[in-house]
Order: C-alpha cells, then structure tokens, then sequence
C-alpha cells in the first residue's frame, strides 16, 4: 500500500458486508436496447474491477443492470439506484454518464460495506462545472505544488499518453468531476501553439470516456505573443479574428473542448485594461470566439498596484459594477474569501453580489498557506465555512454558483500517493463530493473518504474523522488565530514572517495584514478603517461590526484592538493570542498521539509516512507559535501572559532562517 490506488481500492470486504455480497453475486449487465460506447464501457469495466476486488464471486446469481440508453456524455449525470426484484439492482439516468456517476456511488457504497440490494440513491449534481484547475507549467514545474513534478509530460506527448492520467480520470470521475484546466493560469502562450494542441488532444480524447472536458488556461496577449499581431486588444477586429480562428483550430482538433479560464490584469498577467477596455470586454470577446461551444472561465482574483486602501475590497470594486455586462458563456470566477486562500477569511463579498453573472468558486487544494503537504490540515470545514455562508442575498455562498460551478486549485503531482500527504488526497476527494452536493457535511466526507482509503474498522474511524475535522483550525491557531492573514515568508509562503515589511507593493508585506504596534493589532475594516465591511449586505456586516459580540474568529480581520482588549473568555487579546496559538500547538500533539495509537488499523508504509510529517508539523507548529510570539513581543513590548513559555530562540534566529530549497514557488 503506497496510496497510489486512492480512493479506489476496494479493499476485500469481510464478515457480514462480504456475506451479504456473496450472496448477491451479481453480473453486470447492460439492460436491453441500451446503445454501447465508451462511457458505459468504462462504467462496466470499473464495476466489474471493484466487485472482484470486494471479493464478489466469479459465479454469478443476480445482477447489476445498468438503464442509460443514450450514448454520449452530454446530459447531467443524475441517476437513481435501486433494487428491482430480489437479486437485481438497477443503475439509471438519461445517458451513459449516468450510468458512470451511478457505478462509482454503487461501489463506494459496496466499499462502505453497506447492504448492496438495500442501496437506494437518488442524486444529481448541483452545479454544471466541478473542476480542477491544474496550476501546472509547460516544463513540468507546478507553480504551488507539493507533490512533486506535473503529471502532465508535454514532452512525451502526444505519442506517449501515461497509464497514470486514466488513473487520474477515474478518480475524478468517481468523485464527479467533470473538467479540468491542465495548465497554470500565469501562462504562457505556448499552449496555444500547434504542438500543444495535439497533445491536449491525446489527454481529451483519453479522459472523454470518464466524463472530463478539457480547459486550457490562456494568456490574453496571445495574438501579439504568437499570432504576429501588434495589438491583443479586445475591440480589435483582427484580435477577434484571431481567437475566434484559433478557437476553430482547437474544436477540429477537440470538438467538445471546454473552454478558457483567464486570469488577466492580475498580478502582471496581461488583460483588456492594458487597452483600456473592461473584464466585461476581454471576456464576452473570447466568449465570441469559443460560440456556444464553450465556456470562458474570468477569474477575479486582481488587486492593482495604485490601490493601496484594502486589498480585500479590489475585487469587488472591479467586478461588481460590471454585473450583467458579460455573455452568457462567461463564467467569473472568485476565491472562496476576498484576499488569498488564507487558512480562515470570512466570504468572498462577491458571491451573490452579482445576480445577472453566472460564478464560480476557487478554492485552493493544494495548501499553499497552509502548510504545503507535510501538515495535516482536512479543508472541508474551510470549504465548508464559505459555501454554507448566508450572503444575505437571497441565499448561501453555495447557492450563488450553483450556475456556474467549483473549480479547486489541484494538489496533484507525480509522487506516489498523487499528492505528497497521504491525508492531502482527502482533500482533492472532498473538493470534488463538495461540488457534487455542497450540503454533504465535512464529518460524513471524512468518514467515507477514511473508511475507503484506509480501512473500515469502526475504532479507527472514530479516532481518525474527529482528528481529520480539527485539523485545520489547528493550523489557523498557530499560523493565523483570531482572523490574522497572510503572515507567512515571502515568495515561498513558507513559515512564519509577520516581521516582513520592505517589500515594494504595501499589500505584499505581512504587516500590511496585521498593522500590529505597541497600540494593538488588526486591520480595520469598518467604517473608521476601509469599510471593508460596507461590501457585505447591512443583516451580514452587523454580525461583524461589534467586536465584543461577534465570532472572535475573524476578530482581527474586521478590527484594529488594544492588546488589552477583553475578549470573551475574559483573557486579554494578548492573552488570548498567545493561547490561540498553544491551543494548535497542543492540537497538533494530540493528532500525533492519535494517529500513533492507529499503528494496528494501517499497513505500514503509509502509517510510518504520516507518522513523519506529523512529526514535521509537530516541529513547525511549534516554530510558527514561537517565532510570532517573539516577534508580536518586539512590537507590544509586553511579558508573556501567565503559564505561557518562552520562545524557544529569539526574534533574530527565527528572521534569519532562509528557504532557498522551499518547492512551488
Ligand atoms: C496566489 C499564488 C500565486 C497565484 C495566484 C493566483 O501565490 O502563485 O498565481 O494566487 O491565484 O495565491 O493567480
């Protein structure tokens, strides 16, 4: 066991679950007049694969059936599951992608070791795109990847097609996802090109049968870049031709091609702003180019270098004013909170704010500020937190893109186990049951994803889904406590550097975030700050406003405080922070030791593997607590609260450390 099979392991099941199969022991069938193709295909081959391996008998009794007469992949993939007749169980929907999405729900139940005969679904997806945005480049690199060198080898392709991309689809499949974008969105215009075309035609044509569209990731200034034009002006007659020529190549080559995300006018990346033109214009133009065919995915993670009040507010600025301005195939795209993947920020303002512009969620998978793959941090709760989130705009954060869709920033690479941390493949998988249903709880995504991934013992579960469900806000207690963001060392994210504060651009500096000086902490954004608040309906910005009774966990955030500020449990803010961050210290310890006590519920190599990094954020919890403590000390110059104890080095040790060796950069 080495993690490779992720979820899909269909370990053997035992005593009654494996009673209860035999008995069953079904073939899988296609029902009469149902046409055949590669979907169904792969649909039956999987159940075939996971019955055997659950330990189904050769000799068959009852049956599967599978109820999905039209071919193709277009529809939803709602489908039904129940039993019909004593020994025969029937799989349904509109078309063969039904019968995909109905086989793996089949066998995770199986999995799961329920009653296969008392199985009784009924389930369709609640939004159109869940997607995985690769942020992978044309050498192999992947820009915040942890796991390794891209699973992408454009260098063999298209000639060489890895056994390990159908691998990568069939996860996907079984989790619903249906689309993803394979290059970085700080992309060049190579993948444009010719050679890249017919390479990306090799993947689509591979993951067609598993239900996945593909997307590519497209610089703005492409027509100058490589088109041999003076201009990548939107409004430009031959820049429209060119795209829309363009887009013409790509749909001969892959005629179900899903379209292009953009990031554009962000953080260097070239857009419409650079012609004077608006989002709306550099959008509805690719969306011109692309027809019906396709989607142009926006995003709107900008935040520009002349505006310094409130990085949080930028997006929002931008964006909202634009509201029913783009074409019906733009989808824009905005992270789950308004500044950048923190471990906690409270809802993107957006969500909700545009009711005439279909969105989508980014989250991000892979946990650039969260730790890399070496710390245990499960990210449904963080996911969770947002989607769940009343915008007081008629409905939640999830409810929003419900017309658009989820898109996660995947944590995928080469290494063995996919994603670095055996425990990081929980989170691509609950990225993906999110999008699926995003009123799935966290504790029934950990339970299913553990049970499947490790094993089904029901003392395991019970130790290992709670230590799953703490574990981020472990990780917001000694990184970032009490709604504190973007505290971490230049460039590589790597480790604490709230100290950091010459960087060029205000908003890069990590004391922009936190504003700390002996007077107290936090960034305001009410009314006497940036009024940031403003951007929230009034029913959501009041829960916020008064920090004596709002939700302390994103105190910081919404407010600039005396460091003897009372907090609600009496201690003062000082106290407070400081015991924040022992709090996910002892989190962390308490992790290991239940991990520790598992040695008998898991085979060895991944049990010793997860014992290492555990052991690693043991160390660098420890480090985050002490070198923040330390230095919020140099600023408030006050002792340490009662009990607590002293960094283990001082404030020069921890700015001198260095990190040339950190990945993902
Ligand atoms: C930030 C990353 C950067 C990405 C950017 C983005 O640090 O590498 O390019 O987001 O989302 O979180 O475009």
């Amino acid at each position: 066991e080495d993690g490779y099979a992720l979820w899909l392991r269909y370990a053997p099941l035992k005593g009654e679950a494996l009673a209860r199969l035999r008995t069953f022991a079904p073939r899988v069938e296609a029902a009469p007049g149902t046409v055949e193709g590669p979907m169904l295909a792969v649909a039956e081959a999987e159940l075939k694969r996971g019955l055997a391996s659950l330990g189904a008998p050769a000799q068959t009794k009852g049956a599967i059936r599978l109820d999905c007469p039209r071919a193709g992949g277009g529809g939803d993939g709602a489908f039904r599951i129940h039993a019909d007749g004593k020994r025969r169980l029937v799989i349904a929907g509109a078309d063969h992608r039904a019968c995909l999405y109905g086989a793996f729900a089949l066998l995770r139940e199986l999995a799961l070791g329920r009653d296969p005969l008392a199985v009784a679904l009924d389930e369709h997806p609640a939004m159109p795109l869940r997607m995985l945005d690769h942020w992978d480049n044309a050498d192999g690199s992947v820009e915040r990847g942890y796991a390794g060198r891209s699973i992408f080898d454009w260098w063999r392709l298209p000639d060489h097609l890895d056994r390990r991309l159908i691998d990568y689809a069939r996860a996907n499949a079984a989790i619903g996802i249906d689309a993803v974008a394979v290059n970085n969105v700080n992309a060049p215009a190579i993948f444009l090109e010719p050679r890249f075309i017919a390479r990306l035609k090799r993947i689509a044509d591979a993951w067609r049968p598993y239900g996945i569209r593909v997307f590519l990731s497209a610089r703005f200034s492409a027509p100058r870049d490589i088109g041999g034009l003076a201009t990548a002006d939107p409004l430009d007659p031959g820049v429209r031709r060119w795209w829309k020529a363009k887009a013409d190549e790509i749909y001969a080559a892959i005629p179900d091609f899903g379209g292009f995300l953009v990031k554009a006018n962000s953080e260097g990346q070239p857009g419409p702003q650079d012609y004077g033109r608006s989002h709306a214009d550099g959008a509805n133009m690719l969306a011109a180019a692309l027809g019906p065919r396709g989607t142009v995915i926006w995003r709107a993670f900008v935040y520009s270098a002349d505006d310094d009040s409130d990085r949080a507010k930028q997006a929002y600025a931008e964006f909202v004013p634009l509201d029913g301005r783009f074409a019906d195939t733009v989808i824009v795209q905005v992270k789950n909170g308004p500044v950048d993947f923190q471990p906690r920020e409270p809802f993107h303002p957006m969500f909700g704010a545009m009711p005439k512009t279909r969105l989508m969620f980014e989250g991000q998978i892979t946990k650039e500020y969260l730790g890399f793959s070496t710390h245990l941090a499960f990210l449904a709760p963080l996911w969770k937190e947002a989607l769940d989130a009343g915008t007081g705009r008629g409905g939640t954060v999830a409810d929003a893109v419900r017309g658009g869709g989820m898109a996660g920033v995947a944590n995928i690479g080469s290494d063995r186990n996919w994603t670095g941390g055996h425990f990081d493949q929980a989170n691509w998988y609950a990225f993906g049951r999110l999008a699926w249903n995003p009123g799935l709880t966290s504790a029934d995504i950990a339970r299913e994803w553990a049970a499947q991934t490790f094993g089904r013992d029901a003392a395991f579960l019970k130790a290992v889904v709670p230590m799953m469900l703490g574990s981020r806000q472990a990780v917001v207690d000694y990184m970032t406590p009490l709604g504190l963001a973007h505290l971490m060392g230049t460039n590589h994210h790597y480790g604490p550097a709230p100290w950091v504060c010459d960087l060029p651009r205000p908003e890069w500096n990590p004391c922009y975030y936190h504003r700390a000086d002996a007077g107290g902490i936090g960034f305001d954004r009410t009314a006497s700050g940036s009024d940031a608040l403003a951007q929230y309906v009034p029913s959501v910005a009041a829960k916020w406003r008064d920090p004596k009774t709002m939700d302390e966990d994103v105190l910081l955030w919404f407010h600039h405080l005396p460091w003897d500020w009372r907090t609600r449990s009496g201690r003062s803010l000082w106290a407070e922070l400081v015991h924040r961050y022992d709090r996910g210290v002892a989190a962390v310890d308490t992790m290991a030791a239940t991990w520790d006590a598992q040695r008998a519920h898991v085979d060895a190599e991944r049990f010793a593997d997860v014992a290492g990094d555990l052991r690693v954020q043991q160390r660098e919890a420890r480090w985050w607590r002490d070198a923040s403590v330390a230095y919020w000390q140099s600023v408030n110059g006050l002792p340490l609260p009662e009990g607590a104890a002293p960094p283990a080095h001082n404030l020069a040790h921890y700015r001198a450390l260095a990190f040339p060796e950190a990945p993902g950069i």
